[in-house]
């Protein structure tokens, strides 16, 4: 019998349109955070303009989600974020570092792709802080913890010479980013052959950061998302100690195989659990979102063992 590293949770898809109380298209890409006992879900969902916002759904158990009767995030109509979310807010992520939750998320605009940092204390009032990437910038999530005063983020620039990979920078206080380096490349003729992207933030395993990122394959019938696992050394996050060959999660299900973009898993968030699980959460084909578990020894074993051993980066 088959060996389902993530173990997808039998009440999938666990958040669609139909439960949200205002008008909206998709629920999906979600960012996944625990503040005070609750599980607080940023999604991402589309309206019939084909832009995106940002909704709040809430959760006691991290399965069933109820979510909140107004969106959390719309796009700036006035102010310095204005010119550069005119075309939606897409695919938060969300780090807990000293007590605050900083909230990235990509801010499309005719200008191009470009990454908002926000934050909350309460998840009740948000504050913009600062478009902290150029064009054209997807996928960042900042590190919980800093590494030698400095916040680290990883993010992957759009690139018509390099390959779409995984980049490292860090900051002194989440407005200036420097000392950028790539540290992880595609892998040729793999499932993430075509592109990589950071997904959940890092979470930090005993043997090092538990990076659950998506790799895209490019097939006659158009490209196919699927997530897969890179572990980064604890003490200096810009080295790959490995990344599992194999992908965790692929679309299966009918939500995942089918929807408004078909072939989609995508993630945004994971929360780990005491107990030594992860629960990861995934937009099924930018449609609907869904969760499963995961134990995190096996992940960090499945980059140490038998993985790649490094990102292809040196
Ligand atoms: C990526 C992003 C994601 C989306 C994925 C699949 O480029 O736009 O938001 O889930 O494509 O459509």
């Amino acid at each position: 019998m088959k060996h389902d590293v993530v173990r997808r949770y039998s009440g999938n898809p666990i958040l669609t349109k139909a439960d949200i109380p205002y008008a909206v298209e998709t629920v999906h890409n979600a960012a996944v955070v625990k503040c005070a006992g609750e599980y607080l879900m940023l999604f991402r969902s589309h309206l019939r303009t084909g832009r995106s916002i940002i909704g709040l759904a809430r959760s006691k158990d991290g399965f069933r989600f109820v979510a909140d009767p107004a969106p959390f995030l719309t796009p700036a109509r006035e102010g310095p974020f204005a010119a550069y979310e005119e075309f939606g807010v897409e695919d938060p992520r969300v780090t807990e570092i000293d007590g605050v939750f900083l909230i990235t998320y990509s801010a499309y605009s005719r200008n191009g792709v470009r990454i908002g940092l926000a934050r909350t204390r309460d998840f009740v009032t948000v504050e913009r802080v600062s478009l902290i990437t150029e064009a054209d910038y997807r996928n960042v999530v900042i590190f919980p913890e800093k590494f030698g005063g400095l916040y680290a983020r990883l993010d992957r620039p759009h690139s018509e010479i390099a390959p779409w990979s995984i980049w490292i920078s860090y900051s002194p206080d989440l407005l200036f980013w420097g000392e950028a380096k790539l540290i992880m490349r595609p892998e040729p003729y793999h499932w993430d052959e075509m592109k990589i992207g950071p997904g959940a933030p890092p979470i930090r395993t005993p043997e090092g950061w538990l990076s659950i990122y998506h790799g895209v394959f490019q097939t006659m019938a158009g490209a196919v998302y699927r997530l897969g696992v890179a572990l980064h050394d604890l003490a200096d996050p810009a080295v790959i100690r490995g990344v599992s060959d194999s992908w965790i999660l692929q679309p299966e299900d009918p939500w995942e195989i089918t929807g408004y973009v078909s072939n989609v898993v995508f993630t945004c968030g994971a929360v780990a659990e005491a107990d030594g699980t992860v629960k990861i959460y995934w937009g099924g084909a930018d449609s609907v979102m869904c969760v499963g578990e995961a134990d995190l020894a096996e992940l960090t074993g499945m980059c140490l063992e038998g993985g790649r051993a490094s990102g292809g980066a040196s």
